[in-house]
């Protein structure tokens, strides 16, 4: 038993976790757990500029490590700032911890300053809420919020900590960390699965994040090489794309493949909106089988016919050796990679779009391009939420050991903020920030937080002066009826050097892979503020075609 105020408790708890960095904007109710901090010599304390930024840091944090996210807000300001990373860790399935503080009990209930309803505020972002109560359950509390965060499905844990609690010295023990439960795949069921995919005559693997935070890539790929079958998979890099069984999602939209399959294996998915396209994957009368962390949350036309609690990587491993001495006859593995390849085959004719004439302003599409060309294979990626990203996406070379981060809640702001997380998390790593003008924007005050921590970062700016996505839809659904759309920006380059980091504005095409190589070697927090094209919206779409389908 040791004493020591509820602060100091909760920090020592944070640092037997084995955190190494925790991201909060500080508050006057958060001096006891910063007080703690200070002597907790394994914990880094970031100072962010927004909590949002803090939140977002923690998301990247847990996604490159693996382990809980720590983020801290100060009572209802705060904590209301904080609420947007933990909407995006939460769609992200990432373990993260945020302590928030609530005012002290005599006060509470009296809409006192800076009092909300954080539980209720809160609750729709977080697996739980915990409140604490007493002084003395502080660690008790902590250590579940941990265990809690990652336990089954990743995600998010409040705890809120009422501030004259912080003050109030305990006597506490410290379990120490716990470790998550992998449930592996019983070999009854493993069978019963077996048994499903030896009747099936065209069956396909479909992937998910939880593929990716298993670690279950190479069991992936052997299980769907033994079959012969497709890795259907939305989310890019949990299989590397160039792989001749993956099918990416313009494959899933094929009706006359899709149309195809006989059973679906769900790995490590919750088939969520835009994976499952409306929730019409699997489609009706397809048999499927849900294996993951958590198979409740998923929903499909018909319910699967089998749903199933494991880890993605445990039951890729007792499928494969299920199926080891039971291998699929030659005529049929044949006549099943025949079908993915002309699967693969039109997908791939389905991406081309006409080649780019201009040079300035530089074709989106060229700049995703070149981004792909000049950064190693191995680089960390954070895109944030826009039009930008197909022309991303469309180019880069997607590997499981990429860490390629895009925000399944398409939070804009979310992706430079994640990458400082990511960053810290891996010093090792070339990490880069990809944002449209408007989502940088929206990231601007943690520029501040990068440039003090000397992080160094590449952030690219798609900048098309507009909010290109809405604008896309508004030409669709309302054509030219422009409005609240288009934007001026400041010279994001100008305003990374005001920080001392690099910056540089690029208008021609053949001045990007110089000023890359540039911001590369300057070792340094770098913006590149790149001009592009407004007219080209996404891939195959330009404004002007939009406007007047007479133009090319
Ligand atoms: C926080 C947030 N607010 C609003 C939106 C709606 N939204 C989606 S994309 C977009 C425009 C993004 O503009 P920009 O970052 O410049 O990228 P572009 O589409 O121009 O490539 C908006 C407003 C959102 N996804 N997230
Ligand atoms: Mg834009």
């Amino acid at each position: 038993m040791e004493i020591m105020n509820v602060g100091a408790a909760i920090a020592h708890t944070i640092a037997r976790e084995g955190v190494e960095q925790v991201f909060l904007v500080p508050g006057e109710s958060l001096l006891t757990i910063l007080n703690g901090l200070y002597d907790q010599s394994s914990v880094n304390v970031v100072a962010a500029r927004h909590e949002n930024g803090a939140s977002y840091m923690a998301l990247g944090y847990a996604i490159a490590t693996g382990k809980p996210g720590v983020c801290m807000a100060q009572r209802g300001p705060g904590s209301t700032n904080l609420s947007l990373g933990l909407h995006c860790a939460s769609q992200d399935s990432a373990p993260v911890v945020a302590f928030v503080t609530q005012v002290g009990s005599a006060s509470m209930g009296r809409e006192a300053h800076q009092e909300t309803d954080l539980a209720r505020m809160l609750q729709p972002h977080c697996k739980t809420v915990l409140e604490l109560m007493r002084a003395d359950r502080a660690v008790e509390l902590t250590e579940r919020a941990f265990q809690i965060s990652k336990e089954g499905r990743p995600g998010v844990v409040a705890v809120v900590i009422p501030q004259d609690l912080l003050l109030e010295d305990a006597a506490f023990n410290f379990a120490g960390a716990s470790r998550p439960a992998l449930p592996g795949l019983p070999s009854e069921d493993a069978t019963e699965v077996c048994k499903l995919l030896q009747a099936a005559r065209y069956p396909a693997l479909l992937v998910g994040g939880g593929v990716g935070r298993a670690g279950a890539a190479a069991e992936i790929i052997t299980l769907a090489e033994l079959l012969g079958c497709p890795i259907l998979s939305w989310h890019r890099g949990v299989v590397p794309d160039d792989h001749p069984q993956r099918v990416d999602v313009a494959g899933i939209r094929s009706k006359e493949h899709l149309s195809k399959v006989d059973l679906f294996v769900v790995l490590g998915s919750r088939l969520h909106e835009d994976a499952s396209l409306l929730y019409t994957i699997p489609p009706r009368g397809t048999p499927w089988v849900h294996i993951d962390m958590r198979p409740g949350v998923a929903y499909a036309p018909e319910p699967p016919v089998l749903s199933i609690v494991a880890d993605a990587r445990r039951a890729a491993m007792a499928l494969i050796t299920a199926l080891k001495n039971k291998p699929v006859v030659k005529g049929v593995l044949h006549e099943r990679q025949l079908w993915v390849k002309n699967w693969r085959k039109d997908e791939s004719a389905d991406l081309v779009i006409p080649e780019a004439h201009s040079d300035s302003p530089i074709h989106p599409d060229h700049l995703g391009r070149v981004l792909a060309e000049v950064f190693p294979v191995d680089t960390a990626v954070s895109v944030d939420v826009g039009n930008f990203v197909y022309w991303v996406r469309r180019n880069w070379r997607h590997r499981p050991a990429n860490l390629f981060f895009e925000s399944a809640a398409g939070s804009m702001g979310s992706g430079f903020s994640t990458a400082i997380g990511v960053q810290l998390a891996r010093p090792d790593k070339l990490v880069v920030a990809i944002a449209g003008d408007g989502g940088f924007m929206m990231s601007l005050p943690e520029l501040e937080t990068a440039a003090r921590l000397r992080l160094p970062i590449i952030c690219v700016v798609f900048n098309n002066n507009a909010y290109g996505t809405i604008r896309w839809q508004q030409e669709l659904h309302f054509p030219k009826r422009s409005i609240a759309t288009e934007i001026t920006n400041p010279d994001f380059a100008e305003v990374a050097r005001s920080f001392g980091a690099f910056g540089e504005r690029v208008d021609n095409l053949n001045e990007l892979v110089p000023c890359l190589k540039r911001a590369i070697n300057s070792r340094k927090l770098a913006v590149l503020n790149v001009m592009t094209d407004p007219n080209e919206l996404v891939p195959g779409v330009t404004l002007n075609q939009l406007r007047d389908p007479a133009h090319n």
